[in-house]
């Protein structure tokens, strides 16, 4: 942890206040240099209050996601999130973590951008990500998986998503195969899996996710407002960004390292669980060809596997999915 990141963690475990002399003896730095610190966190738009009897007191936080608080917020994981970074501005964060790839960076770094110029979904279409407003961010993950395994990774972060997003929110959430989460029927968050990988495996992956979280209705185009919604339009008010995306990041943790330990089958369970599409008559439109059945369930790599009008079971990677009724 950074030294911003363990006075944050202490202030927030100390709300009554802590004591300059304390926070230097746990950083092991002089009161001075805590003084200083404490300034540049008040720069930052932290609202730390200072006085006699109660040393330092945390009473406000900038809505601004910072790299030091989310990670001191975050505490140990396994793998994703033990590197966070934050941006102020990007074309598009997967773009970022595919040129950190390249670089060798290791796994489970995280970059967040408050906003992004050239966001993008799958096949090339835009991604609306207005500045603060969104969890905007991509992970790099190197899985011991073949290229066909990679939508595991898109179930399970559904899955985390899911889970994250109901339990800070309270909302009822939905998933819709392969890549959207669904609150009130309307998306309020995608997924983006990216990969780079050779015959039989793949090298590495980006994992994309894009979430709508303090959005107001006037921030949506007007072809989006009836496909779309934010966590505020359903919750009724603001949502915490930062507590959202450490929870979301927990979680993502823990359904990597169930993937990683061979166990999708648990996560694809909870999948089909909270599925809208399972059970359903859908069309699902590949390129130029659609293809009509019904949503059975999720085979061992994520595929939806469809009943198609003829009877047979048919294993479907990617495309858009319809659901008819
Ligand atoms: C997705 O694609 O749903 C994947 C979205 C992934 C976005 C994240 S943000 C961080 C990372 N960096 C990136 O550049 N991308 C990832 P797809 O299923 O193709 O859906 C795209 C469609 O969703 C668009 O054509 C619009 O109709 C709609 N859409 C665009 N922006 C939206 C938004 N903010 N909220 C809800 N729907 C949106």
């Amino acid at each position: 942890m950074t030294p911003d990141a363990k006075i944050l963690s202490a202030l927030r475990e100390n709300s009554d206040g802590v004591s300059g002399a304390e926070l230097a003896g746990q950083l092991r730095v002089t009161r001075a240099a805590i003084w200083s610190r404490i300034e540049e966190l008040r720069a930052l738009g932290y609202e730390i209050e200072a006085g006699p009897h109660f040393g330092y007191r945390l009473v406000g936080e900038p809505d601004a996601l910072h790299a030091d608080d989310l990670l001191a917020r975050l505490g140990k994981t396994k793998t994703i999130g033990r590197d966070i970074r934050v941006f102020e501005q990007t074309t598009s964060t997967n773009d970022v973590v595919e040129k950190l790839a390249r670089d060798g960076v290791r796994e489970g770094v995280v970059v967040f951008a408050e906003s992004q110029t050239r966001g993008r979904g799958r096949l090339g279409r835009k991604w609306l990500s207005p500045a603060r407003k969104g969890l905007w961010f991509s992970i790099l993950l190197r899985p011991n998986l073949r290229p066909q395994e990679t939508t595991q990774l898109t179930v399970a972060s559904a899955v985390a998503l899911r889970r994250a997003i109901a339990s800070e929110t309270g909302l009822s959430v939905g998933i819709k195969w392969p890549n959207d989460v669904l609150v009130a029927g309307k998306k309020a968050a995608g997924i983006l899996t990216e990969m780079s990988a050779e015959l039989d495996k793949v090298r590495y992956a980006t994992l994309g996710i894009g979430i709508d979280v303090n959005l107001g209705a006037a921030d949506f185009p007007s072809e989006l407002r009836k496909l779309a919604t934010s966590l505020r339009i359903e919750a009724g008010a603001p949502v915490s960004r930062a507590a959202l995306a450490t929870a979301i990041l927990r979680e993502l943790d823990r359904v990597y390292s169930d993937i990683c330990a061979g166990k999708f089958s648990a996560i694809a369970d909870e999948w089909e669980e909270h599925c809208a599409t399972i059970g359903n008559n859908v069309a699902v439109q590949i390129g130029d060809r659609k293809i009509r059945g019904r949503a059975e369930s999720l085979d061992n790599d994520g595929a939806l596997l469809l009943r198609t009008e003829h009877g047979r079971l048919e294993p479907i990677f990617g495309g858009d999915v319809t659901i008819e009724r």
